[in-house]
């Protein structure tokens, strides 16, 4: 276990940063509130149902396919802010209008991170939104069948004979003969969250099974130094685009084994990252900035940094990389700083933007690394990224109807476009930078009211292990995920004995069960488990709390190794 605490406090001693106060941090978080309600309610009004507004001509269109994307990606956002009411009428009109049984080509992974990440997280969450739940919440419930549904729209897509997946599907006709084998290298990677989400909570295996099989087709196809490309072939194996880096094309691949290790406790995914941390830092790190290189010879491709890429300090901030995080934020940070923003691709020798890539889409990384390295360190310097963050998107992004892309950051010019990530991260992460007691953040204690009550019975423990946040800023409960996992390897076990008792034995005892139709499946099966004169053993579905080291990850920033 390695522990940052030295770091941590060296950090804080030398900041002289600006100091918020409570009050300060508290009216910071009104005004976010503010920009999220303006974007929000643009949206509703000039946009819905379409996939996203666009903030300079008022009005809607269709993006990333055609399921009022902006809603879904927005509704865990609102419980965020603490507006249960508009999450339970949007959780319901949702369920109402959204339909994925259309002839719409869609992107694999946008569909995975925005619609089925979005609609588990609001699945999650609809406890603490008010919501009523199913019996057996939240190993069912409405917007899990709804996640479900759209995430079986993309399984054609990874019937490939290597397992990994096209990078569109059409959603009701599979996947296109004409389609190209032509996937980036995030494209393959970015699924172990939700589907292992999904089969962890239904209990059914495929979508886990399809993400596994994924990574490790993709995971073979490393390079003799250790390093991914940015597209590959994903029917001849062949990488078509060469350029290793962090950014563009692979980013949330290496953020989805770390995340996956700690949500799934998951070894395998851990061993494969940190052999990739190894060949990054030695082939791209250079001087706290991470450059592209030719996967199979290490040679400088690209020396650009790319605002993608501003999603690591964050990262390694949860393996506990403490020290090189901050020092690559700073370097991230004064970019921001020249520009008010955060431009697609910026020279790194020459200091300046890239052509054709000047642009800033509203994105959040910055912030998010912040919300991070704010929550590890303490130091204010976090918050005064946000802070100017917050001004600066106010001032050159807000129209009268929204938040408008920057085309180019040099003179402020804007495209007529408001992604829906804007809501669903950017305004999330400033959100929870600016309030370190929200109880996303895990800090909360057993008697303080975050921790709630779910699975049969209600044995279950909901939220004490920290949240994992999905690539789009979805939150996802591990203790949910390890809950529904009891309560299905627990029915199996009873089925098993069940199985397994002698014919004679089991003719006897299935008789009373008879007469007993209307039983829950569980009653009598326990009864049966019993030898006469047994004493009855606690319940069989338990679910405690996540395991210490989980928590410990989430919250202190570290990591577990084998030992
Ligand atoms: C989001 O959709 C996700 O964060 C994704 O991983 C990268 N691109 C955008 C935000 O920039």
């Amino acid at each position: 276990m390695r522990a940052p605490v030295c770091v941590t406090v060296l950090v804080w001693l030398l900041s002289d940063a600006r100091q918020f106060t409570e009050e300060e941090m508290s009216a910071v978080r009104q005004r976010i509130k503010s920009m999220f309600y303006h974007a929000y309610n643009s949206y509703l009004d000039n946009a819905f149902p379409y996939d996203e507004l666009r903030p300079l001509t008022c009005d809607g269109q269709d993006t990333w396919g055609s399921f009022s994307l902006t809603l879904i990606d927005a509704l865990d956002t609102l419980l965020v802010l603490g507006n249960q009411t508009e999450f339970q009428r949007v959780a319901s009109l949702l369920q109402d209008t959204v339909d994925f049984d259309i002839d719409v080509n869609a992107s694999v992974f946008e569909t995975n991170i925005r619609v089925v990440g979005g609609l588990l997280s609001a699945h999650l969450l609809s406890g603490r939104a008010g919501m009523q739940l199913e019996p057996g919440w939240p190993c069912s419930g409405p917007l899990l069948r709804m996640a479900d549904d759209a995430a079986r729209k993309l399984l054609p897509a990874f019937q490939t004979p290597t397992g990994m997946p096209y990078g569109t599907v059409n959603l009701l006709k599979g996947v296109s003969p004409t389609e190209t084998p032509v996937t980036c290298t995030a494209g393959v990677g970015t699924f172990i969250l939700e589907f292992a989400t999904l089969s962890r909570l239904t209990g059914d295996p495929t979508f886990e099974n399809a993400a596994r099989q994924a990574l490790r087709a993709l995971w073979k196809t490393r390079s003799d130094i250790g390093l991914v490309g940015n597209h590959i072939d994903i029917l001849s194996k062949k990488w078509v685009a060469q350029d290793a880096g962090i950014g563009a094309g692979v980013d949330s691949y290496f953020e989805y084994l770390v995340k996956g290790a700690i949500l799934l406790q998951d070894e395998e995914l851990l061993n494969m990252f940190l052999e990739y941390d190894r060949a990054i830092q030695n082939y791209t790190r250079f001087d706290d900035w991470y450059l592209w290189v030719q996967m199979h010879k290490g040679t400088v491709s690209m020396p650009v940094f790319q605002s993608l890429e501003a999603f690591w300090p964050g990262l390694q901030s949860l393996l506990g990389n403490l020290d090189s995080a901050v020092r690559t934020f700073q370097n991230y940070y004064s970019v921001w700083r020249q520009f008010g923003g955060l431009p697609e691709f910026y020279s790194i020798p020459q200091g300046y933007t890239v052509d054709k890539r000047e642009g800033y889409p509203l994105r959040p990384e910055l912030i998010e690394s912040a919300m991070y390295l704010f929550r590890a360190t303490g130091d204010h310097t976090y918050l005064q990224l946000g802070l100017d963050a917050l001004e600066s998107i106010e001032k050159i992004t807000r129209t009268p109807c929204g938040y408008a892309s920057v085309k180019d950051l040099r003179d402020h010019q804007l495209d007529n476009r408001m992604e829906s990530f804007f809501l669903a991260e950017t305004i999330k992460y400033l959100y929870l930078l600016f309030d370190p007691a929200h109880f996303l953040h895990g800090g909360a204690a057993e008697g303080d009211g975050s921790w709630e009550e779910g699975g049969e019975d209600r044995q279950c423990v909901l939220g004490a292990g920290g949240f994992i946040f999905n690539t789009e800023a979805h939150p996802l409960d591990p203790a949910a995920l390890y809950c529904c996992s009891r309560h299905a390897q627990d029915r199996q076990e009873l089925r098993d004995i069940l199985l397994s008792l002698p014919k004679e034995k089991k003719k006897t005892r299935s008789k009373p069960a008879a007469k007993h139709t209307e039983d829950p499946p569980h009653g009598p099966s326990v009864s049966i488990a019993l030898k006469p004169g047994e004493k009855k053993t606690p319940p069989l579905l338990s679910c405690p709390v996540q395991p210490f080291s989980a928590r410990l990850s989430i919250l202190g920033q570290v990591f577990t190794d084998n030992t």
